[in-house]
């Protein structure tokens, strides 16, 4: 491998407002153009925005600069990834299209210099938290998304900021470490390994940077978010740093 591959997720643009978001899509863009030279593929691993609904025909407005500048990377030859998390599971084909970023709608099992990855956005694993396994089915079916759609975007999409507006995220709640017994994405990759060895588990969704060791070689790495954070993952082919965005990289 000559270049590296990049890993980030929960920029949550568009919350808490117009103007915090469109300061944090700008620090977005700048990290894009630091990487970009040494990047071969880049995973973005959901809860890009805050709210995305995509009608057949319409998309939300905004985040302009973060698309033109992966459509930019992507038209350089680097291979785009886009996971759904539970704010933008609601992507269709457009991204695809005009970006030519692979949509992942679940987890990813990956090879890359022989060291095998799992990736996931991270929301509806492990154990506990039945009401929103129940929800994330309904929001993802087919019937939940045409009847959403049926609504005027001016009307569904100022419903979905109101949500978004209640969001963890817009209320900056700060997310403290549960102990390695108690986080649920550990327990989750733990329970793979019983099946299969992972060498990396990386996930996002839980809003607090994590590496931790799984033993047998194996870590957990949560790559975090940018509200607070600015944290990213790198793979440079022989090993997997958690890294940290400043405007001064
Ligand atoms: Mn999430």
């Amino acid at each position: 491998m000559d270049k590296n591959i990049y890993f980030a997720s929960d920029f949550h643009l568009g919350t808490p407002n117009y103007a915090e978001s469109r300061k944090r899509e700008e620090l977005i863009v700048r990290w894009l153009e630091f990487i970009a030279p040494n990047c071969s593929e880049l995973f973005l691993m959901g809860d890009i925005f805050d709210f995305w609904f995509e009608y057949a025909k319409v998309i939300p407005k905004g985040f302009i600069r973060l698309q033109g500048k992966l459509a930019a990377m992507a038209d350089a030859g680097i291979k785009i990834y886009f996971f759904k998390g539970n704010h933008d599971m609601w992507v269709r084909d457009y991204f695809t299209r005009e970006i030519g970023m692979q949509i992942v709608s679940d987890e990813l099992i990956i090879k890359r210099n022989n060291k095998k990855f799992y990736l996931h956005h991270g929301d509806g694993l492990g154990p506990g938290d039945a009401k929103y396994k129940f929800l994330r089915k309904i929001f993802r079916s087919k019937l939940c998304q045409w009847l959403f759609a049926r609504l005027h975007p001016n009307f569904g999409i100022g419903i979905a900021s109101g949500w978004s507006k209640g969001s963890r995220a817009a209320q900056k709640e700060k997310e403290v470490f549960l102990g390695e017994d108690q986080e649920w994405l550990a327990i989750y990759a733990k329970e793979q390994l019983q099946k299969e060895h992972f060498d990396y588990f990386i996930f996002g969704h839980r809003h607090l940077p994590l590496d931790l060791d799984l033993g047998n070689g194996s870590r957990y790495v949560n790559i975090g978010e940018w509200l607070e954070s600015c944290s990213y993952g790198v793979f440079d082919g022989v090993d997997l740093k958690l890294k940290y965005f400043t405007s001064t990289s």
